[in-house]
């Protein structure tokens, strides 16, 4: 089973954090105290925010990141000139990629720390299967104007953007965004916001036709639907020889097969084996049937090259390559992180156990007999 939530949770606990199950849907929040009294500037935290991710030298990557105004916020700049009387967060929308694993919390991460480490608090996180889908966060220096980051992912449907949360599943058209422009927030010529281009094409994606029309309540989104699209699959893969199977080697197992939905095992065949010095007692089929019988994993097969760790990955859509931490940092290994997408995991290998002390404590044993 697949941990809704990933092992690196951004709001981290404490005495204030309130945490939702639904399933699928993991919410942790704290209460946000606002003083509406307190005469809301939303452009000021808005010039923050856009300042703040504009700045491409504030990321690792050297890149600013894949940032566009929300539907709200794009409403107030197309019809309003500025934000809708009342609405007094401000909707930011990142795009990710999604590689099936959690590369894309580095991104989201970053931008959280960094809008941390500039007098914002986070307040709200919701991961869907694990992925971070939003994360908002008050500005204390403005009277805690929520900015309201919603992160949408490219490569799970084609030509769009996905973003779940637990009552809507959002399809954005990727052209709306691919060809977002950067523009001047009516007002403030030094807030550059990125804007969904053509922006009426936007606003008729979300409201409908009507969109220059002020309503009290925004019509039910066209596109919200309940959750229909099942994420793909996290795929886990390992490798190994699994001679005269024993603890260590189901602790791997079962250890791999919780970090994903899939257990993919490649058993070293007995060529490879014989290549490698290694001489097991028990034949390839043998090995794999030991493995197949246990019914942890989805897929056995005979691993006969040594060279096809890139097209395993590729043909199962591996997120992570798993073993045991004698192979920490080993080059076979090593030399297919980031392949694909894939991320290496070592695991604690089992103290006091392995097929070589098992072989010669038998041979010990028949040699006394
Ligand atoms: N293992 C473990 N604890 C043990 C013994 C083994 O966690 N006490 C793990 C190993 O780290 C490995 C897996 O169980 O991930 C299979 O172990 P071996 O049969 O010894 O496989 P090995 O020959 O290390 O195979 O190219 C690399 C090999 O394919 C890895």
């Amino acid at each position: 089973m697949f941990s809704n939530l990933p092992a690196r949770v951004m709001l981290p606990d404490g005495p204030d954090v309130e945490h939702f199950d639904y399933g699928r849907v993991q919410i942790r929040r704290i209460r946000r105290r606002v003083d509406p009294m307190n005469g809301l500037t939303p452009e000021v935290t808005l010039r923050r925010a856009a300042t703040l991710l504009n700045d491409r030298h504030h990321y690792a990557s050297g890149a600013a990141p894949n940032w566009w105004i929300g539907v709200g916020t794009a409403l107030g700049f197309a019809r309003e000139g500025g934000f809708i009387a009342g609405d007094t967060d401000v909707d930011i929308r990142i795009g990710l990629d999604y590689a099936g694993n959690e590369a894309a919390f580095d991104t989201a991460s970053e931008i959280v720390a960094l809008f941390k480490r500039h007098g914002f608090r986070q307040y709200r996180e919701l991961y869907w299967d694990g992925r971070i889908m939003q994360t908002a966060l008050a500005d204390t220096i403005n009277n805690d104007v929520a900015v309201d980051l919603n992160y949408f992912y490219a490569g799970i449907s084609d030509g769009h953007y996905v973003h779940l949360n637990d009552q809507t599943f959002r399809k954005k058209p990727r052209r709306l965004v691919d060809g977002k422009q950067a523009m001047r927030w009516p007002g403030h010529d030094d807030v550059i916001v990125n804007v969904p281009h053509p922006v009426e094409d936007y606003l008729v994606w979300r409201f409908g036709a009507d969109w220059r029309v002020p309503q009290a309540k925004a019509p039910v989104f066209p596109g919200d639907q309940p959750c229909l699209l099942p994420l793909p699959k996290v795929t886990v893969l390992t490798y190994g020889t699994f001679d005269l199977f024993h603890h260590g080697h189901l602790r791997l197992l079962e250890r791999a097969h919780a970090m994903g939905d899939q257990l993919i095992v490649g058993v070293v065949s007995d060529e490879l084996c014989a290549i490698k010095g290694k001489k097991p007692c028990q034949d390839e089929n043998e090995r794999a049937d030991a493995i197949r019988g246990l019914g942890i994993a989805d897929e056995v097969f005979v691993q006969r090259e040594l060279d096809q760790k890139e097209r395993d990955i590729e043909r199962f859509g591996v997120s992570y390559l798993v073993v045991g931490d004698d192979w920490k940092d080993h080059p076979r290994f090593e030399h297919v992180r980031g392949y694909k997408g894939v991320e290496i995991v070592y695991l604690p290998r089992t103290p006091d156990i392995s097929s070589t002390q098992i072989r010669e404590t038998t041979a010990a044993h028949e040699a006394a007999e």
